[in-house]
């Protein structure tokens, strides 16, 4: 398609026409060919069969991403590597073999339609209750409530104070990941995002308003660095570097966390996760789904520094997009809210067509509406 690049793009480039525009060129995450550098970022939908174990791959949810997959790569819905991970009803997980045969279709579906799809594995920490886990008690680096409120079948609750993790259980957490990303290319998946943004259990022990530790996973910024990169480094173990990124969030407040040192802790973060040589790093880029100019971390410094693929995210539009790849400042732009209301977005970015916009009623309900009914541009009016 050679569709005049519109007005509206009038910045750095002298493309003549959209497909000149890096966005929408191939390239690589990793290990991972992409067809573009649009990214459809992981979005919670509550949609998995909560009753048969928290189980993905109905025909509903295949469709879903199916119909998405016109993304150079689709992050998954965060998915839990154990119960006690879970933080959100009907949220799917993937430490069951029954999970791994859901995923299995979903994979199958996005491949199929010509794109690629990684898991994002993802423990919640403190941010959960006891109807949500079984019963147990939520657990994190220190006990420390967040200051926020949980919704489980019985409504608004209350989050109690979490269970601090002893550093053997902290081992077995690390063991539940790597679990989750075998269990990953099990099911298909061509790698993982896992989960260290927006206040759950990696962010808890990165950020000091959550982590009051003493031990060796607490204090410095060294020590509070140390558990998400046990996570990385078990997780490149099983499954190689070229097939593994990390979400992060430095300067988010999402789910009560904060921290008084963003820049030192994620700067740290970062030059280590260089040394592994992983595929990617997810960024937010300030307030998740909030604004944009949060103080406390230089993401141009990160973009800098780090070797690997960057990808961009928190409130992009197609301008925004464009621009941020053209320029070099990242290689890749996630969109979510966007992509719950477009199946075709990158079509419709192609051709800068009008979006459907995002219903939030329907964002966290059973049922396919507001899921797999949203019209791609032909059935639009
Ligand atoms: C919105 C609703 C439920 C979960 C996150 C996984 O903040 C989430 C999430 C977002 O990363």
């Amino acid at each position: 398609m050679n569709a005049p690049l519109p007005r509206t793009v009038a910045n750095a480039t002298n493309a003549a026409n959209v497909e000149e525009l890096k966005l929408f060129q191939a390239t690589r995450i990793g290990d991972i060919e992409v067809a573009n550098r649009i990214v459809m970022a992981p979005l919670t939908r509550s949609r998995a069969d909560e009753a048969a174990g928290d189980i993905p791959g109905s025909d509903m949810n295949v469709e879903y991403y199916r119909q998405r997959s016109g993304a150079g790569l689709i992050i998954s819905e965060g998915t839990p590597v154990s119960p006690i991970g879970k933080g959100y009803m009907a949220t799917p997980g993937i430490y069951s073999d029954a999970q791994v045969e859901g995923w299995k279709r979903i994979t199958k579906a996005v491949h199929d339609a010509g794109s690629k799809i990684i898991a994002q594995i993802w423990h919640v920490g403190r941010v959960t209750h006891p109807d949500l886990t079984g019963g147990v008690q939520p657990v994190a680096p220190s006990a420390v409530a967040p200051n926020v409120t949980a919704y489980t079948r019985n409504g608004k609750v209350e989050i109690p104070t979490p269970h601090a993790l002893t550093v053997e259980e902290i081992a077995e957490v690390v063991g539940q990941f790597r679990r989750a990303a075998a269990n990953a290319i099990r099911a298909g998946f061509d790698g993982v995002e896992i989960h260290g943004a927006n206040g759950y259990l990696i962010d808890q022990f990165l950020r000091n308003g959550a982590n009051k530790r003493t031990d060796g996973y607490g204090g410095s910024v060294e020590n509070r660095a140390r558990f998400a990169l046990e996570v990385v480094d078990a997780v490149v173990a099983e499954i190689g570097a070229g097939r593994v990124g990390i979400r992060l969030s430095p300067v988010t407040p999402s789910n009560g966390i904060s921290g008084s040192d963003p820049q030192a802790v994620f700067g740290y973060l970062v030059e280590e996760l260089n040394k592994r040589g992983i595929a990617f790093i997810h960024f937010v880029e300030g307030a998740t789904g909030g604004p944009r100019d949060v103080p406390g971390f230089d993401f141009a410094w990160a973009r800098k520094t780090f070797k690997g693929v960057y990808i961009a995210n928190n409130g992009y539009d197609r301008d925004m997009a464009i621009d941020a790849v053209e320029s070099g400042r990242a290689d890749a732009v996630a969109f979510g809210r966007l992509f719950i209301a477009n199946p075709d977005l990158v079509q419709r970015l192609k051709v800068n067509a009008p979006l459907n916009v995002p219903n939030p009623k329907t964002f966290y309900v059973p049922g396919p509406e507001g899921y797999i009914d949203y019209p791609t541009m032909d059935k639009a009016a």
